[in-house]
């Protein structure tokens, strides 16, 4: 079972998680409001994946014989400059979720909570790959700068980022649901 504090710093992760997702739903947003489609499709992924990594939060918090106590949501930002100022912005996000996950894998040591590892393992795995990924991209678009074609590209490739097609943040799905 888990003590009270890493309990309770693992609720704050599931709001972060559930932020997160909050986040890239509104640059998804954002980028269908330019056409810029194969942007809006990479941040639908985006915020799909933060929604399973809050849950599997909220399914170990029980899982360890926790409580979980969800919290008030956040938008922590709704309007951006430029794709380049939203993917800048997805990279620090991501830079500030990792510093999450290393307090939390910290306090579970120092509780001697050695079965919150794994999944906290998991974590570091998946954040330096989220904060590569937004990384990358960010780079990509400095380096087209005002370049319509070079945005065009990028946009193109972002495009091609598959995400289940029975997620409700994919367009199709809700309409096959209706
Ligand atoms: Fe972006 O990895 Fe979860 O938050």
């Amino acid at each position: 079972m888990i003590g009270k504090k890493l309990n309770d710093a693992l609720n704050d992760q599931i709001k972060n998680e559930l932020e997160s997702s909050y986040l890239y739903l509104a640059m998804a947003g954002y980028f269908e409001s330019l056409s810029l489609d194969g942007m809006a499709n990479w941040m639908r992924a985006q915020a799909h994946e933060e929604m399973t990594h809050a849950m599997k939060f909220f399914n170990h918090v029980l899982e360890r014989g926790g409580k979980v106590e969800l919290k008030d949501l956040k938008l922590l930002k709704s309007g951006w400059e430029s794709p380049l100022e939203a993917f800048r912005d997805a990279h620090k996000h991501e830079q500030f979720i990792s510093g999450c996950i290393d307090a939390l894998i910290a306090l579970a040591r120092k509780e001697q909570e050695f079965a919150s590892e794994p999944l906290l393992s998991w974590f570091v795995n998946e954040q330096v790959e989220e904060e590569a990924n937004a990384g990358r991209i960010a780079e990509q678009l400095a380096m087209v700068g005002a370049d319509k074609p070079g945005l065009l590209m990028i946009d193109r490739e972002l495009g091609a980022r598959p995400f289940p097609a029975a997620s409700p943040f994919n367009p199709q799905a809700v309409v096959a649901a209706e």
